[in-house]
């Protein structure tokens, strides 16, 4: 009898320690602790419990992730990290969350962090101080969790305790819905992957000059005019679904309606308010034909001394900021075309007067518009342009500190040095490595170069990337951002490059974008994912290790296998290499 129980206790030890216990998290905790690396079963009675007094999001959360976690069909693709059926014994019955304060509401700084033990018994546990920090430590849960498809079983990686926070509170992915319509389906599932990788904004660049996709009760000829027609709006319900959908899933909707540049839809209702609408215009200052912008139909531009402007302005605002509750509202101002203002006999003959300048007739703009939004308790955003573009900009004493957020898209880390030295909370959107449409060749453009008679090969000559210099069609997807950005390349991004700790203190984080000249719904999953789930790790616990080594290779083995991860939860995201390579070496 002795003998058996020794014998059995040895047969235990020996199976305990699981094959492939190696972790695939994404993005990577704060701080992992292994505590035995040993495997167990998640059990047929597998419950997850929510504390007394839940939000209904908590519990619909809880029942969502156990389905997840009991449908799971993943796991590691790896030879070396894949899971053995024999090494498990005992099973994991119960997740326990608890929330210490149920009711902060999901805002920039929220709490996020939570603490997530699988090491005690049979019951797991999810401490959180919020909300949000439960819906964290769920899907860290949910990574835990393989399918071992030989034995059909479902197998957790036991022994961890994990303390984890994010390192920044802003962290995003911009969706332009205007160059290209995005169906609501596919902004579903956008958010949803969002929440996946740890993400927790989705800034909605809804309009532009291309399209005005969204119906507003207060002015329904924006869209009903400026849209691609009625199929290709967003009606207020389709935006109630979008924000209570994302906030269930701990994602904010930072809702943007670019303004006064950028505004050519608007004409289509409105043409009295616009300069320049529609066609290339004369710019008296360079004497040469303005340059169209992000292949634009004619940037068309608010005119700021029309008073319509201002009566269509408040309406969408009030509208707006009612229909979407985050606390920041992004107001646009990039990329302001002097061209286009003296496209206007009016404001022309102002600025070759003396009596105003460019930048004098954005701060009429920006006083008329900047209480608009902040009387309504929003934190306005910006575009760097409104301080830093040379020929048009406010002074900085226009906009309080307190109350703006400035977010950075050019010149790499350099102007994120500048919006933070001048004391203002900054957003890291550089177009050097967060731009996802770049550097992709395929913008359908008029070349008869390449309708030679009798023409039989490309010679090498003919090179797209030197068309795509000399053709003005914008930035977006062509060339004028290339190269394409690279997962490597955005992951070994430093967003506070260069930056003072107190400068450094003022950036809130990141977001990708996905500008749509050359992107819609089709491809949308494959140019955001995994790249995006780059930037996730990079702003949740950053690109280096604890020996402060930037950890790239480390983490490509391991987004590797969330790729597929992804791709099993539904998400089309773009393959990293051959499975060839993950099978055998898990690196090529
Ligand atoms: N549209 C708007 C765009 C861009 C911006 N604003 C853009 C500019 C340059 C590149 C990519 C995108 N298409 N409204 C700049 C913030 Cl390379």
């Amino acid at each position: 009898m002795e003998m058996r129980r020794l014998f059995g206790f040895l047969i235990f030890w020996s199976v305990q320690v699981c094959r492939g216990s190696e972790l695939f998290l994404w993005p990577q905790p704060q701080i992992v602790e292994a505590i035995d690396k040993s495997c167990h079963l998640i059990s047929p009675t597998f419950t997850i419990s929510v504390p007394a007094g839940s939000p209904k999001l908590l519990r619909a959360a809880a029942s969502r992730y156990k389905r997840q976690v009991c449908t799971e069909k993943w796991s590691a693709v790896s030879i070396q990290a894949r899971i053995s059926s024999q090494s498990a014994q005992a099973t994991i019955s119960r997740l326990v969350i608890s929330v210490s304060d149920l009711r902060a509401g999901l805002q920039n700084g929220v709490d996020e962090s939570y603490t997530l033990v699988v090491s005690e018994g049979d019951s797991a546990s999810i401490v959180s101080n919020t909300t949000w920090g439960a819906l964290h430590g769920l899907e860290t849960f949910s990574q835990l969790v393989q399918f071992d498809s030989q034995a059909r079983k479902l197998f957790i990686s036991y022994g961890v305790r994990i303390t984890d926070w994010p390192l920044y509170s802003h962290r995003g992915l911009l969706l332009d819905t205007s160059r290209n319509f995005f169906p609501v389906k596919d902004i579903l599932r956008t958010i949803q992957a969002l929440s996946y990788n740890k993400l927790n904004v989705f800034h909605w660049h809804i309009s532009d000059s291309h399209s005005f996709p969204l119906r507003l009760e207060s002015e329904p000829e924006l869209s009903k005019k400026g849209s691609y027609g009625p199929e290709f709006t967003y009606s207020r319900q389709d935006v109630k679904r979008i924000v209570a959908f994302a906030r269930s899933r701990g994602v904010r909707v930072v809702p943007e309606i670019d303004a006064p540049g950028h505004t050519a839809s608007w004409g289509a209702a409105y043409p009295e308010m616009l300069t320049c609408l529609g066609k290339m215009w004369w710019d008296p200052n360079t004497q040469n034909w303005s340059k169209r912008m992000a292949s634009e139909p004619g940037a068309g531009q608010l005119n700021p001394l029309h008073p319509k402007t201002y009566q269509v302005l408040k309406h969408i605002i009030e509208e707006v900021t009612a229909l979407f509750p985050d606390s920041f509202y992004h107001a646009g101002a990039d990329e302001i075309a002097p061209g286009c203002w003296n496209a206007s006999e009016e404001l022309s003959r102002l600025v070759s007067s003396g009596n105003a300048t460019m930048g004098s007739l954005l701060e009429l703009f920006v006083n008329r518009t900047y209480p608009m939004i902040a009387s309504r308790n929003k934190t306005v955003v910006y575009w760097e342009d409104i301080l830093l573009d040379a020929a048009v900009n406010v002074s900085a004493d226009l906009l309080p500190r307190e109350s703006t957020v400035i977010q950075t898209w050019n010149n790499g880390a350099i102007n994120t040095k500048a919006v933070t030295s001048a004391g203002y909370r900054a957003v890291v959107s550089s177009s050097d490595f967060l731009y996802l449409d770049c550097g992709r060749g395929d913008f359908l453009f008029n070349d008869s170069r390449f309708d030679q008679p009798n023409r039989t090969v490309v010679p090498p000559s003919l090179s797209i990337t030197g068309d795509d210099a000399s053709f003005n069609y914008g930035g977006s997807g062509g060339s004028w951002c290339a190269p394409y950005k690279t997962w490597q390349r955005i992951y070994d991004f430093d967003l506070a490059y260069g930056l003072t700790r107190q400068e450094a203190a003022l950036v809130i984080g990141a977001e990708a974008a996905l500008w749509s000249e050359l992107a819609d719904a089709n491809v949308l999953d494959g140019l955001v994912w995994p790249r995006t789930s780059a930037l996730a790790e990079v702003t949740w616990s950053g690109n280096r290790d604890s020996s402060s080594k930037k950890r790239t290779t480390e983490a490509g083995k391991r987004l590797v296998e969330w790729r597929e991860r992804m791709v099993s939860r539904g998400v089309a995201a773009h393959p990293m290499m051959p499975r060839w390579c993950i099978l055998n070496h898990g690196l090529c």
